[in-house]
């Protein structure tokens, strides 16, 4: 291959890299003692990414960590208390909590693209909900928006 073709084949592989990294975005969920929604909270509750984005739990307030309790592949991800990445590939309804405060009520959504667990996971939320001490009805109004 000549390097005038080299360069060719090298500037197109550059803007594909580009394309890719393009069409991924990276959103951010706080871990804070308080919100609007009332405390032990994630911000935002609902979050609602494309197919490949990536979510950044950022610690606002220390001793926070997140955990998936349902996911639309039966898979598990979690997030320890100095906070971290977590990419998203398949479709559907996450709903995570905080270990320390999830009687707390202190859980969210992240729905990834079409909603296709989302019988299992607004019956879920009923179950999950009934269990909390505190901040009744917070996580049924954050499945509301699931769509
Ligand atoms: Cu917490």
């Amino acid at each position: 291959m000549k390097a005038k073709q080299l360069i060719k084949l090298f500037s197109v592989v550059a803007l594909l890299a580009v394309a890719s990294a393009a069409n991924s975005a990276t959103h951010v969920v706080k871990m804070k003692n308080s919100n609007a929604d009332g405390i032990m909270v994630f911000e935002p509750g609902f979050l609602k990414i494309a197919k490949g984005d990536t979510v950044t739990f950022e610690v606002v307030d220390a001793g926070h960590d997140a955990i998936s309790e349902v996911t639309p592949d039966g898979g598990s991800w979690k997030v320890g208390f100095t906070g971290g990445n977590v990419k998203f590939d398949v479709e559907g309804v996450n709903i995570y909590y905080c270990m320390p405060h999830r009687s707390m009520g202190m859980y969210g959504i992240i729905q990834v693209g079409e909603a296709t667990n989302k019988a299992d996971a607004m019956s879920k939320v009923e179950t999950i909900d009934a269990g909390f001490a505190m901040n009744h009805g917070r996580l049924k109004g954050y499945a509301a928006n699931i769509k």
